[in-house]
């Protein structure tokens, strides 16, 4: 008997589909699309790793099961080659990081046809060539004239070690994403995209979005931050009544304001220290506080730290005077960087009036009890309001719009909703990136490059030292003439962050050759959304948060008709090893490419697929990888060794009975459960433990048995084989003596009635007597039985009331049910 081999038979199939194009996306109206889409990888010098293996696997089963249910299937793959590694790997070997790259993305490549994943590769997308960062910038000229980008002095997030600012959330903890150095702070001129603007609909949008995971959502939700409050002014006598608004999500509680605090860069610091004694104590704690990350200012536990500046302001209300306080947790870019202190109320203003000796006054007391003062904590819940003036007696929840009215309506203050979204910071100091195509010129100012300039392309003549920016140093690059006047003029020597890039791929997967425009509208809208999008939830935020937001941008400038990217997303899980992440330093790695020179890349996708749900954490085992490996040649001796039978004609029995019928039975049930499996739930894991059921049904049946239906299923597992392990099943397919490539082959479909099991009457005896007839399965278990026959209405009349003292079950026969 020929035994499998599975390198031999996957690098035949691999070049076949090659040859063939096989899997090349057709423009065809006439079928329903459905776009499948894995995140594509960063090229790294590494290669493939195990989770990769596991995300690209999950794809091709959904893309391969919707091409054979008669979708027009797009299915692409690319690169998203900018971005830092490449560019230190760079400096240390002092060559261009293009080059590095470009081998990289062929590596990867050629590791994914490897795997046999079933992508159009004409569609191929790689973010670092100049035919796609053309319409990076194309983009980011579109934001600019739609006012969605602009630039502005800010202090960033700077990475000392990778030397580039980072967004808010590349901070992790304090830290760089990348390299783990500490982030300082820094004033720079930068660019930035306006997504604030977009905060409601970001916000509104993932109400839409009933296919994504709960969690991803609510990460969204939590980071873009959306509170309602009030903003209140308060006045500052001393400089002439001079306003500091405050916002407060608690207006309820603004009778027991006991001091102000405002951050230490509020813009009326120096004139509210100015001449007081303390001036230049304040200051230097100024300076200390600017030092800090927004991480130690902000975090729980972290010292709350202030100052007094001396100065007082007037409560809007009561008239009184309350002191003016400086302090680390107050951040200048939230609401008005001015903070009411109620430290009756709120838990970290009770510490910090605790640790500075400032006045507690608490104005809300518990619904039904006392407050017991002095205050051992803030009181935060529910309650009613006391020393309130003309609200007291008013239940808090009420207070929060009346006083907020109220104020309105003295002009004192107005109802406002603050984000804890910034605007997206997309300038880098960096090479490896797109060019921002802005030219800066004495006499026009800031220029936009007209589109028709564009690419701004990557220079070659840049020193990589480490120290500055490599694209300042090309002089090629950066002298250049006004678009507008002519003139001698400087080029912006910013880059893109990289998120850019991957922010809008999937739209150029649509008309990837497209010269003029990023997309043309018609192909994009053909194709999106995106049905099924799969990845890591490392993306939950930055990735998915950008995506959305360019895609409304694009929504708005009518470039395309849905303003939501992704229609269903998969989060997938980790692969594990010994219950850690695979990781270097752990020395738990298993190389993707040892496996499948050891056992073939079908074994390692059915592993993967079948170890666990693909949203659940994965753990790698040697002993599991043996197991899909043995089935795999089980399934290739079963149709080997019936080689024979494929040849012969046959007819199709016109009545299926006994063993024949119930091999049929399982094998419709085997069809059914894999189609909803795959389909339905994305619940590849039970789609593969129902086909290796059939599997054993097809070594137990008789061989003496019903031959066309044995046929029949055999050449139906191979098809329902395919989409999980397209290799073995081509081969199979081939040796069966078919024509054409199974994955081409219609996906099966069930047939109801074969579903149905075998039935018999049985009869049913209360107390000896036969009161009732029922009709059974013949599989039905004695628990079953007994079950039906007390369900039983008329069974029933006659026990009612009665002790049920015993039930005999004779299966095929009778039910005997003895009462008292
Ligand atoms: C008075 C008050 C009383 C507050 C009370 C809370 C409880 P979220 O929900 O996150 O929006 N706050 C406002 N601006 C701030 C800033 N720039 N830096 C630090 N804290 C700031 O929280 C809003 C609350 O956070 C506001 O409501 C304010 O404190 C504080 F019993 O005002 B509150
Ligand atoms: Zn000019």
């Amino acid at each position: 008997m020929k035994p499998y081999s599975p390198n031999e038979v996957e690098a035949k199939w691999q070049t076949y589909w090659r040859n063939t194009k096989l899997y090349q996306t057709a423009e065809n109206e006439g079928r329903p699309k459905y776009y499948t889409l894995e995140q594509f990888p960063y090229p790294s010098g590494e290669g493939l790793h195990m989770g990769h293996v596991r995300v690209y696997s999950i794809g091709d089963v959904v893309a391969r099961f919707r091409r054979m249910n008669g979708y027009n299937v797009l299915h692409p793959m690319g690169a998203d080659a900018f971005g830092l590694p490449a560019e230190n790997a760079a400096i240390q070997r002092g060559v261009n990081p293009r080059e590095l790259t470009l081998k990289n993305m062929e590596r990867i490549r050629k590791e994914q046809e490897v795997l046999g994943i079933s992508y159009d590769w004409d569609r191929y997308v790689g973010t670092c060539l100049p035919d796609y960062y053309k319409f990076n910038q194309w983009l980011f000229l579109l934001f600019y004239e739609r006012g969605l980008a602009y630039r502005k002095k800010a202090s960033v997030n700077w990475c000392p070690s990778c030397n580039t600012v980072l967004a808010n959330e590349q901070v992790e903890e304090g830290k760089c994403w990348r390299c783990d150095s500490e982030v300082t702070r820094k004033e720079l001129e930068q660019w930035f995209f306006r997504i604030t603007d977009y905060a409601d609909r970001l916000l509104e949008g993932l109400d839409r979005l009933s296919k994504w995971p709960e969690r991803v959502k609510t990460m969204q939700r939590n980071w873009i931050g959306r509170s309602e409050g009030a903003q209140v002014v308060f006045t500052v006598p001393e400089l002439q009544d001079e306003k500091i608004t405050v916002f407060t999500t608690r207006p309820d509680t603004l009778y027991g304001v006991s001091y102000l605090v405002v951050a230490p860069e509020h813009p009326l610091v120096p004139r509210l220290i100015q001449g007081k004694e303390n001036e230049a104590a304040v200051l230097d704690f100024v300076k200390q506080m600017r030092k800090q990350s927004e991480i130690e200012r902000t975090s729980t536990d972290a010292e709350k730290v202030g100052y007094p500046t001396g100065a007082y302001a007037r409560h809007p209300l009561t008239g009184k005077l309350i002191p003016i306080w400086l302090a680390n947790y107050v951040l200048m870019d939230y609401g008005t960087g001015a903070v009411m202190g109620v430290p009756a109320h709120d838990e970290r203003d009770f510490q910090f009036a605790a640790k500075y000796d400032l006045p507690v006054r608490a104005v809300i007391r518990p619904l039904d009890a006392e407050l017991s003062q002095p205050l051992t904590e803030a009181y935060t819940g529910e309650g009613v309001l006391f020393s309130s003036g003309r609200f007291d007696g008013m239940n808090n929840r009420k207070a929060i719009r009346e006083i907020a009215k109220y104020l309105d309506e003295q002009g004192l203050g107005k109802w406002t909703v603050n984000y804890r979204l910034r605007d997206w910071l997309i300038s880098r100091q960096r090479y490896w990136g797109t060019p921002i195509p802005i030219v800066y010129c004495d006499e026009c100012g800031t220029v936009p490059v007209p589109k028709e300039d564009l690419p701004v392309v990557l220079p070659d003549d840049v020193v990589f030292d480490g120290k500055s920016n490599p694209l300042a140093t090309s002089d090629s690059f950066v002298h250049t003439t006004c678009p507008k006047c002519g003139k001698a003029a400087r080029r912006e020597t910013d880059t893109m962050d990289t998120f850019v890039d991957s922010s809008w791929y999937f739209l150029r997967y649509t008309d990837p050759q497209n010269d003029g425009l990023p997309f043309a509208t018609e192909k994009a809208d053909r194709w999106m959304n995106v049905d099924e999008y799969i990845g890591g939830i490392e993306h939950a935020v930055l990735h998915l948060l950008y995506s959305r937001f360019f895609t409304k941008v694009l929504y708005d400038a009518g470039m395309l008709s849905v303003d939501e990217p992704f229609k269903s997303l998969l989060t997938q899980g980790m692969v594990l090893k010994d219950g850690f992440k695979m990781s270097k330093s752990k020395g738990n790695v298993v190389s993707p490419l040892e496996i499948i020179e050891k056992y073939g890349a079908d074994t390692a996708r059915l592993f993967i697929l079948f170890a666990a749900p693909p949203d659940r954490d994965l753990d790698w085992s040697d002993a599991g990888v043996e197991g899909s490996h043995r089935f795999l040649n089980r399934v290739w001796r079963l149709i080997v060794q019936n080689e024979e039978l494929f040849k012969q004609s046959m007819e199709y029995p016109s009545k299926v009975e006994g063993e024949a019928r119930e091999l049929r039975r399982l094998l419709h049930q085997t069809i059914k459960k894999v189609t909803n499996e795959i389909g339905e739930r994305n619940h590849f894991n039970t789609a593969v433990s129902g086909i290796m059921e059939l599997v054993n049904g097809l070594y137990q049946y008789d061989k003496n048995a019903d031959r066309a239906i044995y046929r029949e299923a055999l050449e139906t597992l191979v098809v329902l084989l395919a989409p999980f392990v397209p290799h073995i099943t081509e081969e199979l397919w081939q040796l069966m003596g078919k024509e054409g490539s199974v994955h081409l082959v219609k996906w099966p479909t069930y047939d109801e009635s074969a579903l149905v099991l075998d039935e018999v009457e049985i009869a049913v005896q209360v107390n000896g007597k036969i009161r009732e007839r029922l009709i059974v399965s013949t599989q039905a278990s004695r628990e079953e039985i007994e079950k039906q026959a007390l369900r039983n209405e008329r069974v029933q009349a006659w026990i009612d009331g009665k002790t049920i003292r015993k039930v005999i079950v004779v299966p095929k026969k009778l039910v005997n049910i003895v009462v008292k």
